[in-house]
């Protein structure tokens, strides 16, 4: 039985290969809804559509445990989920409290969608763990279109980013919370534009040891046999969505099936 891994598009791919890298023997199933992406400026109640249907498709190809590798789908949706299937489903959040473990100067950025940084759970998020804490929030409307087409390093790139990071780095914030899964594949140049005393956090390793922890609780990991398997589906355009999982996948001989749900 496979692990179902979801996103509004390619984002969730830094969430399944850490998922990978943990579980090397577990299958994996990506469904990356592209045709709906992106999901960060849309009406909560349309992104938890698409979240029941997907989760649905992923459950009838047999899915033991359902990865939200969404920020904005799991601010909207993660506990309607919960509610409605049994399976057990894995969300992301922010990484506010690891960022307040870093913080040396108590002043922290968070890039993530509007939905996200609007959302209830954010606001309880940052009530629970950072308190003491500035937290300088910031949209980045576009950043998810570019990583969607694969411009990990364009100058088109660094000048939407700058543009973000800028406040933040003006205000003095040390640390930088990638509070949206597509932005781990912009590390390299956020790193760069942010410059060597600036802390980057991203959540993805500590959802996949999350998984792993589930996975163990309910009797489900597989622990022995061969290298699993991975399948990828896309609400989006097949040979395009194709071409950029390869670039991002950490291997390249992989094949995207479209499947408009
Ligand atoms: N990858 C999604 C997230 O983590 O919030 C963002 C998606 C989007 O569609 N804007």
């Amino acid at each position: 039985q496979p692990i179902g891994v979801f996103d509004s598009g390619v984002g969730g791919l830094s969430v399944a290969r850490e998922i990978r890298r943990l579980l090397p023997m577990e299958d994996l199933i990506y469904y990356a809804d592209s045709a709906y992406c992106p999901y960060g400026e849309k009406d909560p109640a349309i992104i938890r559509q698409r979240e029941r249907a997907i989760v649905e498709f992923l459950l009838s190809r047999g899915a033991k445990l359902i990865v939200v590798a969404c920020n904005t789908a799991s601010s909207a949706g993660l506990e309607e989920l919960r509610k409605l299937f049994a399976a057990p489903i894995v969300g992301m959040e922010p990484g506010v409290k690891p960022a307040v473990a870093a913080t040396r100067n108590g002043k922290i950025g968070v890039l993530a969608t509007g939905v996200t940084i609007t959302g209830d759970r954010f606001a309880s998020l940052v009530k629970r763990y950072a308190e003491n804490t500035r937290v300088i929030t910031q949209p980045c409307p576009g950043l998810v279109e570019l990583v969607e087409c694969g411009k990990l390093e364009e100058p088109e790139t660094e000048r939407v980013l700058r543009g973000f990071l800028q406040p933040m780095l003006e205000q003095g914030a040390d640390t930088i919370v990638l509070g949206c899964t597509h932005y781990p594949f912009l590390r390299p140049l956020i790193e760069r534009l942010a410059g060597p005393g600036v802390a980057v956090i991203d959540t993805g390793a500590a959802v996949a040891k999350q998984v792993s922890k589930v996975l163990d609780e309910n009797n489900l990991a597989v622990k022995e046999g061969p290298p699993g398997t991975e399948q990828f589906f896309t609400s989006g355009n097949q040979q395009e969505v194709e071409k950029v999982i390869r670039a991002l996948w950490i291997r390249d001989n992989i094949q995207v099936k479209n499947l408009p749900l």
